[in-house]
């Protein structure tokens, strides 16, 4: 009897051990904190230029314009926010001050400001007016702040440090939740002929003081990195880790191609962040009315950046009114509706996937997360499986043109080198080849009809964990 008991005590416990889940991969190298988690996760939102440039036509103004002359006659922050939730964005970012100094909220480190122009008699306020109108729509609220200021007679001087973290701090303790600091790191002269250096530290401290969480945004991040052109282009391959020590923003930032790329294996997590002005310019002019992007240049920009492990910040600039311009609110909409229509249908949903290694052959990491819709649920390999192939079984010849995959990056960006086929009926041709992933990667081919399509992890730099693969049909342009 005693002999039984303990034969099928060792029995369960030997069928338990059998079945135990495998393990989670560890995280690999550098990894996104979950405020990096969050921001990634907006993916598209606004950004806004916005002050004496729009009324004196220049895109750098010099600091010496009389406030007056900012004047808009029908400022309307609650039609910006509108627009933005309309366009799908999930956010604003705004020129609270720019290259020349004017402040578009009353600061006391200033005597050039909304307080001295002839809007509202110098009683308006538009970062006020626009955080409560972002937070009526639901977006997230963000500003642009310039160390360099043509106008400040501090500014070449090492007072001048303190009173932009001052200046930092109004803003940061005076508009609510600032979900991302942007730094511009352009140092040119001041009034006194001057340049500024400028105390990163002191500004990034100021910066957490208040809003611990926020994104900071420069060449060298530490939230999110410039990647290099005003073009909308990210690079094709896309780490969103980077090398930052010894390096700082403007004329002390890596090169632009390093932007560009990032660098695989960077010590530090600094994604990329692609911004790109709707118009020629930064700031509104009545002469680039007809040169608002057009519908197919914004989808091709969604492209190089959204679909290249980048998010996308749209600058929309209001105009002389305050209000955004019909003819960039239209293609907004147009935009919306492309990009709505090409995602749509995930022709993968139901189809049937299959993978040549699964960790520990368990379904926990197994390729039904791949076409789940929970963030959470990823497809993994082993530790030392550094490649594998993943075959898309549509259960019938399905007509497609987009492949968007997704790596888990709370573990970390892992994939450097993959390819994709689809089966013709009697053979694999290949449909691309490409290096990274990242948070999301989207591939763009010309329309291919077929039944299987199949990816190869060629190369990776630990065991892959992807939580998303999914297939397309966009409308051509
Ligand atoms: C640049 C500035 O000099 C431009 O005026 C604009 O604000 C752009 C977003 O950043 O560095």
């Amino acid at each position: 009897m005693k002999n039984k008991i303990l034969w099928l005590t060792s029995l369960v416990f030997l069928s338990f051990a059998g079945c135990a889940l495998p393990e989670p991969p560890t995280p690999y190298g550098v990894v996104p904190n979950h405020h990096q988690m969050d921001w990634q996760k907006l993916e598209y939102y606004m950004f806004i230029h916005f002050g004496p440039n729009t009324f004196t036509d220049v895109e750098w103004g010099d600091g010496k314009e009389d406030p007056k002359v900012f004047n808009p006659t029908a400022l309307d922050c609650r039609q910006w926010a509108a627009t933005a939730k309309a366009a799908g964005m999930k956010a604003i970012i705004i020129t609270a001050k720019h290259h020349d100094g004017f402040c578009l909220w009353p600061s006391k480190y200033s005597t050039h400001t909304v307080r001295e122009s002839a809007w509202k008699d110098g009683k308006g306020d538009v970062l006020k007016e626009l955080s409560e109108a972002c937070r009526e729509y639901g977006l997230k609220f963000g500003v642009y702040l310039s160390p360099w200021d043509q106008n400040h007679p501090a500014y070449g001087t090492p007072e001048y440090n303190q009173i932009f973290a001052n200046t930092l701090d109004e803003v940061l303790s005076s508009y609510g939740y600032i979900f991302e600091q942007w730094f511009d790191g352009a140092n040119g002269e001041g009034p006194n002929g001057k340049k500024q250096v400028y105390d990163w530290e002191l500004f990034h401290k100021t910066v957490f003081r208040h809003q611990p969480h926020a994104i900071i945004f420069s060449d060298v991040g530490p939230g999110c990195r410039w990647m290099g052109n005003e073009r909308g282009v990210a690079g094709e391959t896309n780490w969103s880790t980077m090398n930052i020590e010894g390096f700082g923003p403007g004329r002390d930032a890596p090169p632009t191609k390093i932007l560009n790329t990032g660098e695989e294996g960077g010590a530090a997590w600094v994604p990329a962040e692609t911004d790109v002005s709707i118009r020629p310019g930064w700031f509104y002019s009545a002469s680039t009315d007809e040169s608002v992007k057009t519908t197919a240049k914004l989808a091709d920009i969604y492209y190089t950046s959204v679909g290249r492990n980048s998010n996308l910040l749209l600058n929309v600039p209001p105009d002389r009114r305050g209000l955004i311009h019909p003819n960039d609110s239209i293609r907004l909409m147009e935009f919306r509706r492309i990009i709505d229509e090409s995602f749509a249908v995930n022709l993968a949903q139901d189809a049937k996937f299959t993978a040549s290694h699964s960790r520990g052959s368990s379904s926990k990491f197994g390729v039904k997360n791949l076409a789940d819709d929970h963030y959470d649920t990823y497809w993994a390999t082993d530790d030392d499986q550094l490649s594998a192939m993943i075959e898309i079984d549509f259960g019938k010849a399905q007509t497609f043109n987009r492949l968007m995959l997704q790596e888990y990056i709370p573990l970390g960006q892992r994939v450097k080198a993959f390819s994709v086929e689809y089966f013709d009926g009697n053979n694999w041709q290949q449909v691309d080849r490409q290096t990274t992933i990242g948070y999301k990667r989207i591939l763009r081919f010309p329309i291919i009809t077929s039944q299987k399509l199949r990816i190869h992890i060629e190369e990776s730099l630990a065991c892959p964990v992807l939580n998303g693969i999914s297939v397309y049909k966009a409308p051509e342009l």
